[in-house]
């Protein structure tokens, strides 16, 4: 079975979340996450007929927080044609909510939010044409989505762009003692706490590295931070941590109708630059990513981590 980081669904399990798309239609939020009781119908439907076992394990084997765990699943083969743009983000949303419970961090995004190329952005940024730097989302919250997922409606037709992911534990590990000890302290900040919802509290200033019962490493990390940050003691410790999670990297470059799920305690996530020559790309034939969060729950396929409080979805205690 799947330990390698790629689930393959087989055609039967694609027909099935096809059909299952079409008899649930739209669902609502409440407060920031898909409505419960659709959350449920998906996986009652399903176990109903015992399909998607090969998915569950898949996810248990690649998602757990676990050391060993890849700590991310490239899913192939199992949503419906990436053109129709609503049955896609709908069958995204009925395996998003076989994987855990979904939601969205942003009050004005939609669940799925759209990252398109947008040349006001830094390049860095969100929707930038650059290299995005290895980073977690959520980085200045109290909870930073357990899961992320990125669905890939269109590659990019320059051939950029590609997913990076890089395995947080193993960066830490290969730290100096001393660094590890300095990224410890509360004084990083990095982003606005603005319009956020189901990721708690703002968390400002912030450690990078904190550590759980079991050993693992929560690391708020994004490379973000350092292109504005003046040169100090603090940004040296910071590259040196991200020269290790670039060294480390590996580049999954997504197809159309692939979706990528990273579990953010094990794993950074990032992207290279796109093609060049973006500007004489048509829009409609941009690079066009979706993004969308899950936080594992009780009968989810990937399982809770139990040194993580569940956070009510619906609750919003950034207002
Ligand atoms: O463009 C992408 O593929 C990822 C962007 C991203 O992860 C971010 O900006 O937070
Ligand atoms: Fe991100």
């Amino acid at each position: 079975m799947s330990t390698d980081g790629v689930f393959k669904a087989t055609p039967t399990e694609r027909a099935w979340l096809q059909e299952f798309t079409h008899e649930m239609g739209a669902c609502r939020l409440e407060g920031s996450a898909v409505e419960r009781h659709y959350v449920d119908a998906v996986r009652t439907s399903l176990a109903s007929n015992g399909l998607l076992h090969r998915l569950r394990i898949a996810c248990q084997q690649n998602l757990s927080t676990d050391r060993e765990a890849m700590g991310y699943l490239l899913v192939d083969q199992m949503l419906p044609d990436p053109q129709n743009e609503s049955q896609f983000t709908r069958a995204a949303t009925i395996l998003a909510s076989l994987l855990g419970s979904p939601f969205h961090m942003s009050r004005k995004q939609a669940l799925w939010e759209i990252i398109a190329v947008d040349f006001s952005k830094q390049p860095y940024r969100f929707g930038g044409v650059g290299h995005n730097p290895l980073h977690i989302d959520g980085v200045n919250t109290t909870h930073p989505p357990d899961c992320l997922i990125l669905l890939c409606r269109r590659d990019d037709p320059a051939g950029g762009g590609g997913s990076l992911v890089s395995n947080l534990q193993q960066a830490v590990e290969e730290l100096e003692e001393t660094d590890r000890g300095y990224l410890q302290q509360a004084i990083f900040e990095e982003g606005e706490f603005y319009d956020l919802e189901g990721v708690g509290r703002e968390y400002r200033p912030f450690p990078v590295l904190s550590r759980f019962p079991d050993g693992i490493w929560r690391v708020r990390v994004t490379g973000k931070m350092l292109p504005g940050m003046p040169s100090c003691p603090a940004k040296d410790v910071l590259e040196r941590l991200q020269a290790i999670l670039e060294k480390n990297q590996v580049v999954l470059q997504l197809r159309p109708g692939q979706a990528l799920v990273v579990n953010q305690l094990l794993n950074a996530h990032g992207r290279l630059p796109l093609g060049e020559g973006q500007e004489r790309i048509p829009s409609s034939e941009r690079r066009d990513f979706r993004q969308g969060f899950v936080r594992p729950d009780k009968g989810s396929f990937i399982p809770p981590y139990r040194h993580i409080e569940p956070l009510p979805l619906s609750f919003n205690m950034a207002g």
